[in-house]
């Protein structure tokens, strides 16, 4: 695939590229902005791409876009679908075009400008972690460049125990789907002590305790799936932040480290692996499914996408903001053509 980059010695290049993942408002945009800031502060500014094309402020710079791109109003039109179903397939239809994204990437490799590259989810989580586009998304960056996923869990939602389970057990799942080395993130350490999140993963007596004076029972199957928890803990590397104050964020970031190695040593061959023998025959049958759903809802070939593009040197982010975004398309916007390749291109 275009945008590859040989792996020299053994490794794979930079930029190491974090998949955040999280729950609906658990804070992943507050966190790609923070990291941003402090990675700033300490000279290492972050690439940073927005994957999220129904994102309406964007607090941070993205590099990359995917509102320049696809129009998800213009494709809940096209395709008569609801916001939910316009969300995944704008990102099916960019999927599609990740290679282009890739070699961005690869050009950020060779002029060696960033050491990380941040990637921001939509908002609903599964729209990433159980869609095809996901998948070639995060097959994408693992066959190419060290990748890690960070799991950003809102410290405040998860007091009760029965939705920490529910949260970890989500985490546990995107663990063993994504075969990634995996940072769970610990997020809004400002206003929830998170000292009750790590003894409920270190102490599983201390976690039946709680979960049984919440349920007044402990059923057999909440207590297998909290021992099977207690496993997935054993492995887990998490840390407890603050989005807003940047606190421990230099801890995250050691963790960063750690896993970019864990990755270069346990995963980047068998990512590799998955570069040559599946990657684009994916790619192929994602864009099949997209041009049936084309014909089916009767609108043929008219969703084009923007090509994917970066900010070039000096260009200022008001530049892109001049285009029109997905959340200010109008009604009236149908037919609105963004110049750029086909969805059959
Ligand atoms: N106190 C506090 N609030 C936070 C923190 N991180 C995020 N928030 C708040 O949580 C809310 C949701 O944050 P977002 O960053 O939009 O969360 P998100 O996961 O990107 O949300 P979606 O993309 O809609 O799923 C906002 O009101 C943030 O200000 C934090 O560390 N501390
Ligand atoms: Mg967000």
């Amino acid at each position: 695939m275009d945008g590859e980059v040989e792996s020299e010695n053994g490794t794979m290049k930079s930029p190491v590229c974090l998949i955040v993942l999280g729950m609906a408002g658990s804070g992943k945009t507050t966190f790609v902005t923070k990291l941003d800031s402090y990675l700033r502060q300490h000279k290492r500014p972050p690439y940073l791409v927005n994957l999220d094309p129904a994102c309406k402020n964007m607090p941070y710079k993205p590099n990359i876009d995917i509102r320049d791109s696809v129009r998800y109003k213009q494709v809940m039109k096209k395709y008569h679908l609801g916001p939910n179903g316009a969300i995944v397939t704008s990102l099916n239809l960019y999927s599609t075009k990740f290679n282009q994204l890739l070699e961005l990437l690869g050009k950020v490799n060779v002029e060696n400008t960033h050491d990380i590259a941040v990637i921001d989810t939509p908002g609903q989580i599964e729209v990433f972690t159980w869609s095809a586009s996901g998948q070639i998304i995060t097959e994408c960056l693992a066959s190419t460049f060290p990748t890690v996923v960070v799991y950003v869990m809102d410290l405040e939602r998860s007091t009760s125990p029965v939705t920490f389970m529910s949260n970890m057990l989500y985490a546990c799942s995107v663990l063993y789907k994504a075969k990634l080395p995996f940072i769970i993130v610990l997020n809004k350490c400002d206003i929830v002590d998170p000292t009750y999140a790590i003894e409920w993963m270190h102490d599983f007596e201390a976690f039946s305790d709680a979960i049984e004076k919440e349920t007044s029972y402990m059923s057999n199957l909440t207590r297998t799936m909290a021992l099977t928890l207690d496993e997935f803990y054993n492995e887990l590397n998490y840390v407890p932040v603050s989005s807003l104050t940047g606190y421990n964020f230099d801890e995250f970031l050691k963790m960063v480290d750690t896993a970019a190695d864990e990755f270069q040593r346990e995963y980047r061959v068998e990512w590799e692996k998955v570069r040559k023998e599946k990657l684009q025959t994916e790619i192929t049958q994602l864009n099949s499914k997209l041009n049936s759903l084309a014909v089916s809802s009767g609108e043929g070939e008219d969703i084009n996408l923007g090509i994917i593009s970066s900010l070039s040197a000096g260009r200022e982010i008001s530049d892109v903001y001049l285009a029109p975004m997905a959340n200010e398309i109008s009604d009236d916007s149908e037919g609105e053509e963004v110049s750029g390749f086909n969805l059959n291109d």
